[in-house]
């Protein structure tokens, strides 16, 4: 039995909400089948911020899993993340009027981390449940991206942390309705995704050999 702590954002960018907080919010206490407990957090959309309220949620939960959840309008699909770079780049500014551009996330820091989730084989179970999902080679240069190298960055000196990862996911239809065009996802579809996401990190034991590549 594990603990797992699964964390979303507040709204960001002029919208009312945040379908990553929305999604789960809702699977807080939930169990998987195993009995391992989901932990669910919430975290501000803020450079810094982001990344010590996350810390002090692992000190207090002390997880065997973290998963971080954010929003990508914009994307059709639920995004599975491979890899977190060490730079913040922000398009624009976030929810406390910072902006920072081409600074490190950790000074001296390794360029990147991969993900620790078995990426391809989360996937793999989405598309047999029917679930649109994909990885993606980019987690972005904003506070997704920043709270995923931390997250990274912390699981790698915190051992107990045996899988940790960033997925994003689309807007909710409400949110789309707004956004005349964009691709999204319900929120009953989200939350039984990051259920099966869950379920296959914590029983695969070795990631499937497929491609999850892309050519650009
Ligand atoms: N998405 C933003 C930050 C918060 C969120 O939900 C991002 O992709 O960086």
């Amino acid at each position: 039995m594990k603990t797992i702590l699964l964390t979303g954002f507040e709204p960001f960018g002029g919208e009312h909400n945040n379908p990553s907080w929305e999604a789960v919010r809702r699977l807080d206490g939930k169990h998987l089948h195993d009995g391992s407990r989901i932990v669910a957090a919430l975290l501000p959309c803020a450079f810094g911020a982001a990344l010590d309220t996350l810390a002090v949620k692992i000190r207090l939960v002390a997880p065997d899993v973290v998963v971080c959840v954010g929003q990508a309008g914009g994307r059709a699909d639920l995004t599975i993340e491979r890899v977190a770079i060490n730079v913040d780049d922000a398009p624009m500014a976030d929810n406390a009027g910072q902006q920072p551009i081409d600074a490190p996330i950790v000074a001296n820091g390794p360029v990147g981390y991969f993900a620790t989730l078995p990426i391809k084989a989360i996937v793999q179970a989405l598309h047999a449940k029917g679930i649109p999902a994909s990885v993606s080679q980019t987690a972005g240069t904003y506070v997704c991206n920043h709270v995923f190298y931390g997250l990274m960055h912390m699981a790698s000196s915190r051992h107990a942390i045996q899988h940790a990862g960033f997925v994003h996911i689309p807007y909710l239809p409400e949110q789309a309705a707004a956004h005349r065009g964009a691709p999204s996802m319900s929120l009953a579809m989200m939350m039984d995704a990051l259920m099966i996401l869950l379920e296959t990190t914590i029983s695969v034991k070795h990631d499937s050999h497929v491609s999850g590549g892309s050519t650009h």
